[in-house]
C-alpha cells in the first residue's frame, strides 16, 4: 500500500517572514488527522522559519536541490548534510527547471541521488518530457532515458525510499495540466520500467507523484488514478488555502 504524498515546491518564492506566516496559518487549520504525508520545499533561507512555525505538525520539510559533493569550495551551493542538519527529510532532484536553466544532466541527477542518500535524505526525483518531445511521439524514449540515467545501478536500499515525480515540462508554470488519463498512462509506463529494471516489489512500492499545474480543481481527478501516488504542487502550494484544500482532497 503506497501512502499518498502531497508535496509543495515553492521554487524561488516566500522568504522567511512569508514562510513563517504560511506555516502559522497552515498549523492553525489543523493537520493532525490527515492521512497523506505532507511535504513543503521552501527556498533554503526559509527552511528554519517554516520548520519552526510548523513544529508539532506532521508537515515535513524538503530542500529543492543539493550539491553532489558533501562539502568544499562550491560558492553558492548547499550540501545534503546541511539540509539534513537544517531539518529536511526530503530533497527534490532534477526538477525540469534545474535541467533547463542549470543544465543538469541525468548523470548529475544520479550523483545527487547518491549524495542525498548518503546525507540521510529521501530523494524526490523529477522526470518529464517537453512539449516538442511529446509532439514528436518520443515521450516513452525520454522517460526511459531519464529513468535509466538517474536510477541505473542504485541499490535496493535507495530504491526502497526514493520517490519519483512525473512532471511534463509543458505543464509546468503554464497553467496546462496533463489530463488524468495522460498522466496515468505515463505513470503506468514508469511502473513497468521499474519492474523491468528492478523488481516487481520496487515497481509496486515506489511512489510516483504527478506535478505540473496541480491545483484544487484537478487534484481529485489526478489522485483517483491507480498509479498516481500524490502531487508535487507548484503555484497552488504557495497559498495556504489551496494547499490545505488539496491535502483535504487527498485525505
Ligand atoms: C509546477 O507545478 O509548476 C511544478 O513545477 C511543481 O514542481
Amino acid at each position: 500500500m503506497r501512502r499518498l504524498l502531497i508535496a509543495g515546491n515553492w521554487k524561488m518564492n516566500h522568504g522567511p517572514s512569508q514562510s513563517r506566516e504560511f506555516g502559522r496559518d497552515l498549523k492553525a487549520k489543523g493537520l493532525q488527522d490527515f492521512s497523506p504525508e505532507i511535504l513543503l520545499c521552501p527556498p533554503y533561507v526559509s527552511i528554519q522559519a517554516l520548520r519552526e512555525s510548523l513544529e508539532g505538525t506532521p508537515v515535513q520539510i524538503g530542500g529543492q536541490n543539493l550539491h553532489q559533493e558533501p562539502k568544499g569550495a562550491y560558492t553558492g551551493e548547499i550540501s545534503g548534510e546541511m539540509l539534513k542538519e537544517a531539518g529536511c527529510v526530503y530533497v527534490l532532484i532534477g526538477h525540469s527547471e534545474r535541467r533547463q536553466y542549470f543544465h543538469e544532466t541525468d548523470d548529475l541527477v544520479h550523483a545527487k541521488i547518491l549524495r542525498a542518500h548518503d546525507a540521510g535524505l529521501i530523494p524526490v526525483v523529477c522526470i518529464g518530457e517537453t512539449l516538442e518531445e511529446r509532439e514528436n511521439g518520443i515521450t516513452k524514449d525520454v522517460i526511459t532515458r531519464q529513468l535509466k540515467g538517474a536510477l541505473e545501478g542504485l541499490s535496493p536500499e535507495i530504491m526502497k525510499t526514493l520517490v519519483l515525480a512525473y512532471e511534463p515540462v509543458w505543464a509546468i508554470g503554464t497553467g496546462k495540466t496533463a489530463t488524468a488519463g495522460q498522466a496515468q498512462e505515463v505513470h503506468a509506463m514508469i511502473r513497468k520500467i521499474l519492474k523491468e529494471s528492478f523488481s516487481t516489489e520496487i515497481s509496486e512500492n515506489t511512489r510516483i507523484l504527478y506535478g505540473g499545474s496541480a491545483k484544487p480543481n484537478n487534484a481529485e481527478e489526478l489522485l483517483s488514478e491507480a498509479d498516481i501516488d500524490g502531487l508535487l504542487i507548484g503555484g497552488a502550494s504557495l497559498k495556504t488555502e489551496d494547499f490545505y484544500t488539496i491535502i483535504g482532497i487527498a485525505h
